[in-house]
């Protein structure tokens, strides 16, 4: 005779109860799961410092034999209030089980809030040093951004696509794509889905995209990654970019909503602010941003755009006067956008031939947008490929459906990094990432 597997032995076990619950159980019995975030052996009683994903609480018990730090371990105690131990609570054991032992100590000590080693090492052991509170905070940040951007953009008609990372041809120009061998043919790593959400616009009118993209950066900065998250959106039927600039005032609103709901300890924790998001962010033309920091501060701007510098100072300007740490960097000129912006108008209604409708927003003094109005017309797109001496013949995949009316559209990509790191107060982009990829780090 057969028997059928017996399901084990159904102990009553008690739910796991998490750290930041503690409060709703005060006196009780609880279970807890977590590592050993911090020890401490005083012959008599011992202190454990257990960490879960909620947050950290101390344990005190006697004759427990503690495992190295970082060990998995499961505690079951009774909840006392304690007003100096982290979070007002202290469980004091009664059962204690190592679940997965360390079998080294970690190469850094995780509860330090400041690591004084060089920050190379600190991404070397990225694997365990994401383990710190500080560390980890960011990404639990970054996490609830980008909850925020699918929940807002699904409760306004977007629909979410997934775009292709292999492409035969760059979509922003530069000399910053990856190349690969696909089966011998030249192949390269995507660096915006820019020119596949405009094609999806004509399927479903609304689309967004989470996803990385790749660019190539020579050269090592504090915003710049080799590999960054880019919250990518692009709309039908607009009237302007005015339109594309509304939408994202009202969903970087609705993020910073959903941060103060659901990140307050991490902000704390952080020593940073959670910023208002104006009614209406305020606009600048770009001739005009360019003037306003040579005239107030001095600041002769190089090249075409804003450099980081003129960034910094016209941020400033707008923080100091109109309180917003936002502001739209508005009508570019030409020969600062890629090919597919389309063209501002003349007070006659003629197109300019010098303006676009493309914009950037800055944010506490860096860009971490750029978005517009596009091409929609085919022979004025076609006219604009040869115009920036781009192969048409390359472009047809691209080019082809704007033959197949496309509707006027624009959107816009954060870089999810960039603003994750000017929230917090990170000095660069690389420690908004899990495992960023720079110029000379491919692991871990
Ligand atoms: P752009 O090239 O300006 O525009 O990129 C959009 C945003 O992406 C972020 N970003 C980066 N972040 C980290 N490392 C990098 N190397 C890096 N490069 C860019 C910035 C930037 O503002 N297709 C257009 C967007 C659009 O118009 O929809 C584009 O990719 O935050």
């Amino acid at each position: 005779m057969t028997t059928e597997p017996q399901p084990a032995a159904t102990t009553q076990k008690l739910p796991r109860t998490l750290t930041r619950d503690l409060a709703q159980h005060d006196g009780q019995t609880v279970r807890l799961q977590g590592f050993v975030h911090a020890r401490r052996d005083l012959g008599g009683v011992q202190f454990v410092v257990l960490r879960d994903v909620s947050g950290i609480t101390q344990c005190v018990g006697s004759s427990l034999s503690l495992p190295l730090p970082e060990s998995s371990v499961e505690v079951v105690g009774r909840v006392k209030a304690h007003p100096k131990a982290p979070g007002g609570f202290e469980v004091q054991v009664t059962d204690f089980r190592v679940v997965s032992a360390a079998v080294e100590a970690p190469p850094l000590e995780i509860p330090k809030m400041e690591w004084n080693v060089n920050p190379e090492t600190m991404l070397d052991y990225r694997y365990v040093s994401l383990r710190g509170l500080r560390e980890r905070a960011a990404l639990k940040v970054q996490g609830e951004i980008v909850y925020g951007f699918h929940t807002y953009l699904r409760e306004h008609g977007f629909t979410e696509i997934s775009t292709p990372k292999i492409v035969s041809a760059g979509a922003e120009g530069g000399a910053n794509l990856f190349k690969l061998d696909y089966f011998g043919e030249q192949a390269y790593l995507a660096q915006s889905p820019q020119l596949y959400k405009q094609i999806m616009v004509g399927v479903f009118e609304r689309v967004y995209e989470v996803a990385a993209v790749y660019r190539a950066e020579e050269h090592a900065t504090s915003r710049h990654l080799n590999e960054y998250l880019s919250l990518d959106v692009e709309m039908g039927f607009i009237d302007s970019e005015d339109d594309v600039m509304a939408l994202q005032n009202g969903l970087l609103a609705a993020i910073m909503e959903r941060l103060r709901e659901t990140c307050a300890a991490e902000f704390t924790l952080l020593g940073a602010t959670i910023p208002d998001v104006p009614a209406h962010i305020p606009r600048i033309p770009l001739m005009e941003a360019r003037a306003l920091v040579t005239e107030k501060y001095g600041h002769q701007v190089g090249g075409k755009d804003l450099d980081p510098e003129a960034e910094r100072l016209l941020s400033q300007h707008f923080t100091e006067t109109e309180g917003s740490d936002f502001v739209f960097v508005t009508k570019y000129p030409r020969a600062a956008r890629p090919f597919y912006t389309h063209a501002d108008h003349n007070a006659d209604g003629s197109l300019n031939p010098d303006l676009t409708r493309g914009y950037d927003l800055l944010f506490r003094g860096i860009e971490i947008t750029s978005g517009g109005q596009r091409i929609h017309d085919h022979a004025m797109l076609m006219d604009s490929i040869r115009a920036y001496r781009m192969n048409p013949e390359a472009m047809t995949g691209y080019s082809e459906v704007f033959k197949f009316g496309m509707p006027p559209h624009g959107g816009f990509a954060i870089g999810a990094e960039r603003l994750t790191a000017k929230l917090l107060g990170i000095a660069n982009v690389r420690y908004a990432r899990a495992f960023p990829r720079d110029r000379h780090r491919l692991t871990p």
